[in-house]
């Protein structure tokens, strides 16, 4: 067991700076109304640290420098660009556990998660854009003897991206790697709630890339992101956040007619059949541990399996197991490599938390465990946490169908299969769902018939890179963590060929 210090205490692997600017252009860059915004951790609830509060005239600053960046950095060959990335990855290695206390600090998630999970993935996110950009092709078509058509991939030039508070360094990552493997300059707004870990990124990889292809303009949504997002000097928006601002997004690209990608909101069923209590093996204790991810990062992703849906036949022992499961989940100090669930992003993440806890109760929902804040001691009683929840209702309730982003999860049952098919698919969103059975052939029919993007069959919350990740219906447009993301941050030239002497 470690508990790390508090960064900026004696012992700790981090100081953070009382201030960060811009990253613009390979420097750092005071904001030009010269504002700054406090940021506070929630792990206590006190600010550490100011950061420069964005407006046009700084997304202008770093769309200057990213278009100066942008025709080198597009000509430079696959290799170059992939042994950046590799370099990138590997500073990142070196410097794990101090980008993981920072990241816990910021985001208030349990060190576990960041030491475990967000920075080795981030890693090795970079390390497979670094592989797959080399491994990537062009095309050649024959059209007939003398003629032929060449497709060559293009990077696209300089693209807009912004990013949620609930994964800051891996979302960040998982909208670079692509982007700069492609060899598209970029311009990155971070969410307002947690800037400081990208921050210090920036002052431990800036070094590794040419000036100008990675910007970072730190701000508000309103102040920051829509300038950016609406700006006619950029050729691509990514985006990921709440469903109603991906479609403000969506409008603004639409006046610019560029591409967008988008990763939005969902409210992911998790389907457990009757067989995973066949036996007390296993199996089952994977399925419990499976029921248990809706606490995952304290409930703040968006592929959360917050609506469990659970055969009829076994509710009764199955809730048993899993209430009992779930008490069990270790809260307190993320800093503490023991602790499995920290605090919520924000006191805004964690109001509207406490405003669903009442909804689901006033709608009837039955509460199984949880409900509340979980109050902590000493400096973390200023935190803001919650306990883990569970609801047991039906799929009309509010709680069953809009997006909660915290460590609640909805329970329904069902009769059959179709029964259960008709309950997962009755939501306006699409991004991710489980399955849990031990008969291969209904967890493979129950995969394909649900609309979603993501299916976990007999697992749940793994990101692997090379594993296609995006939504279906309202959850958004496009696919990460795949080389087929590569395509959404270039174009093609065809080049069309006659090697004809005759005449046309
Ligand atoms: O999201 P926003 P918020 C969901 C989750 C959460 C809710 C609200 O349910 O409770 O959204 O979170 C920038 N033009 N998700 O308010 O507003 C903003 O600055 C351009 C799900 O934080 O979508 C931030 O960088 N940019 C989600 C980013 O958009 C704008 C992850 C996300 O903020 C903008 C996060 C504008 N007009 C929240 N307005 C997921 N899918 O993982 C805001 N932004």
């Amino acid at each position: 067991m470690t508990v790390y210090s508090n960064p900026g205490t004696e012992g700790s692997l981090i100081t953070f700076d009382s201030r960060y600017d811009h990253y613009i252009g390979g420097e750092w860059v005071p904001p030009a109304k010269g504002r700054y915004f406090e940021n506070v951790t929630p792990v206590t609830g006190q600010a550490f640290c100011e950061i420069a509060r964005g407006t046009a005239e700084d997304i202008e600053s770093a769309l200057d420098a990213a278009h100066a960046a942008a025709p080198a950095w597009g000509r430079t060959t696959p290799a170059e660009r992939a042994a950046t990335l590799l370099r990138i990855a590997d500073r990142m290695e070196e410097n794990l556990e101090k980008l993981a206390v920072a990241e816990s600090w910021d985001n208030g998630k349990a060190v576990r998660e960041t030491l475990g999970a967000d920075l080795p993935l981030a890693v090795d996110h970079l390390r497979y854009y670094a592989g797959a950009i080399r491994a990537q092709e062009g095309r050649l078509s024959q059209i007939d003897e003398d003629t032929v058509a060449y497709h060559f991939h293009e990077p696209l030039g300089v693209v807009g991206q912004i990013i949620p508070w609930n994964f800051p360094l891996l979302m960040a990552v998982w909208k670079l790697a692509p982007a700069l493997a492609a060899g598209n300059a970029v311009v990155l707004k971070p969410a307002e709630q947690t800037p400081a870990s990208i921050m210090v990124l920036m002052q431990l990889v800036g070094d590794l890339l040419p000036p100008g292809v990675l910007n970072v303009v730190n701000g508000f949504g309103a102040e920051a992101g829509k300038p950016l997002a609406s700006n006619k000097r950029i050729r691509k928006i990514a985006f990921t956040g709440e469903t109603t601002t991906g479609r403000l997004i969506m409008q603004y690209a639409s006046e610019n007619l560029i591409p967008i990608t988008l990763e939005l909101g969902g409210k992911s069923p998790n389907i457990f059949f009757e067989d995973v209590m066949a036996r007390d093996d296993a199996y089952w204790d994977k399925a419990q541990e499976g029921f248990t991810m809706f606490a995952l990062n304290q409930g703040e992703v968006c592929t959360c399996p917050s609506r469990a849906l659970v055969q009829e036949s076994i509710a009764g022992d199955f809730l048993d197991a899993v209430v009992e499961r779930t008490k069990r989940i270790v809260q307190g100090n993320p800093l503490d490599t023991e602790t499995m669930m920290g605090a919520q992003a924000s006191n805004d993440q964690l109001e509207k938390i406490m405003s669903y806890l009442d909804i689901g109760r006033q709608e009837g929902a039955e509460v199984l465990t949880g409900g509340g804040r979980l109050e902590l001691d000493g400096d973390l009683a200023g935190g803001f946490y919650v306990e883990p929840t569970i609801f047991r209702g039906d799929n009309s309730m509010r709680v069953f169908q809009e997006e909660i982003f915290g460590p609640v999860v909805s329970v329904a049952t069902f009769a059959d299969y179709d029964d259960a098919m008709c309950i997962a698919n009755d939501t306006l969103y699409g991004l991710g769902a489980g399955v849990w059975s031990r008969d291969g052939n209904v967890a493979y029919r129950a995969g394909r018939q649900i609309q979603a993007g993501r299916v976990w069959v007999n697992n749940y919350h793994s990101y692997p890179a090379h594993a296609a990740f995006g939504g279906y219906k309202s959850s958004g447009v496009g696919r990460e963590t795949h080389l087929m993301m590569l395509d959404h941050y270039q174009q093609t030239k065809n080049l069309l060929v006659s090697y004809s002497e005759d005449a046309q």
